[in-house]
């Protein structure tokens, strides 16, 4: 069952066709989802003989640097003068994967003076920008299975051959972590059709999930068995790192990605919190199950916000003054952090 676009498809298709330099942006810190959507919509656009690049504000993370036309990515930080050309340059502009032009940072100024035509593609709620067409759609489970439903809609899906197929499926799968959450039917009807056109699934998934480093994996297992704490009566478990322990496993950035998830799989937890103290401040990511807001317990605590059941924050407070505050708040919770 295809969205319900209501956007001009005929102009749009004019808009494309008649294109002959497009720009793709996406947002800082490009997770897989941004690269994925980007690359596979720039794997099409090629084939109708357009020009196309995609701009990222700063590099992305060498477990996406090998999905097809990785080459097409150029990095706004290392090649500012590069970047600019191109978006002067570009007759067409995607904004993929970003709700508001802030997350695309020093890029902003310049995508602002650009005449060409724009359109954004994204899943987060409240997307806005100068666009021409805004496809805003929050029930889709990423910005690349959008794209897919998008390149549908104006006839475009026969241009998603294997190598497009695999980029747009590395978005939905790590939007989704691996199809745990917000996986609906149409995820399902996207990655039917991803599959027809020859992916690799099992090769993918090796790809962008079974990429740590040793010492990646003895610090998870140092910080499971040494430094989480369970608090059986609030459902709550917990996790504290400092900086001296990150040292001792070689810590390099995205690290710690994941841990917090990890006290939430014990049975009955509803909580979960990790605390990583970095030179100057320490920082905390909240997960919950259910009912319980964690968005809440960052803003009144922890100087931070987000969503019901993942949000971030931090304390300037010492480790243990820290971990103090986060043990005394959860009386207040307790009807929510029930069973
Ligand atoms: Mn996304």
């Amino acid at each position: 069952m295809a969205l319900d676009f209501s956007f001009n498809k005929e102009e749009v298709k004019q808009k494309i066709f008649n294109a002959k330099r497009a720009c793709i942006i996406t947002h800082k810190n490009p997770d897989g989802d941004a690269i994925g959507s980007s690359l596979g919509l720039a794997g099409v656009l090629s084939q109708l003989n357009i020009d196309t690049k995609v701009l990222v504000p700063n590099k992305h993370p060498e477990f996406l640097q090998w999905i097809p036309f990785n080459e097409k990515i150029l990095v706004w930080e290392k090649e500012t003068e590069s970047g600019k050309n191109l978006i002067q340059n570009a007759d067409l502009i995607f904004f993929l994967d970003f709700s508001n032009l802030s997350r695309i940072e020093e890029l902003e100024q310049d995508v602002l003076q650009s005449k060409a035509y724009k359109i954004h593609i994204d899943h987060h709620p409240n997307a806005e920008s100068p666009s021409d067409i805004l496809l805003n759609y929050t029930n889709v489970s990423s910005t690349a299975e959008l794209t897919y439903w998008f390149l549908r809609e104006l006839e475009l899906d026969k241009h998603i051959k294997t190598d497009e197929a695999t980029a747009l499926y590395v978005g939905i799968c790590t939007d989704t972590g691996s199809f745990n959450h917000n996986a609906r039917n149409n995820t399902f009807l996207t990655v039917a059709f991803l599959l027809d056109r020859g992916i690799n699934k099992n090769e993918i998934h090796s790809r962008v999930f079974d990429n740590f480093s040793f010492d990646r994996m003895r610090l998870l297992g140092y910080c499971l068995e040494n430094k989480m704490e369970y608090i059986p009566e609030y459902n709550t478990a917990f996790i504290s790192i400092t900086k001296e322990e990150l040292a001792r496993f070689n810590f390099v950035l995205g690290d710690t990605e994941g841990f917090v998830n990890y006290p939430l799989s014990i049975k009955g937890v509803r909580f979960s919190a990790i605390f990583i103290e970095n030179p100057d401040l320490i920082k905390i990511s909240l997960r919950s199950k259910g009912s319980m807001a964690v968005n809440k317990v960052s803003e009144k605590y922890f100087n931070g916000g987000g969503h019901i059941n993942a949000a971030g924050g931090n304390s300037t407070k010492s480790m243990e003054e820290t971990l103090n505050t986060f043990r005394n708040l959860l009386v207040n919770y307790k009807d929510e952090l029930q069973n």
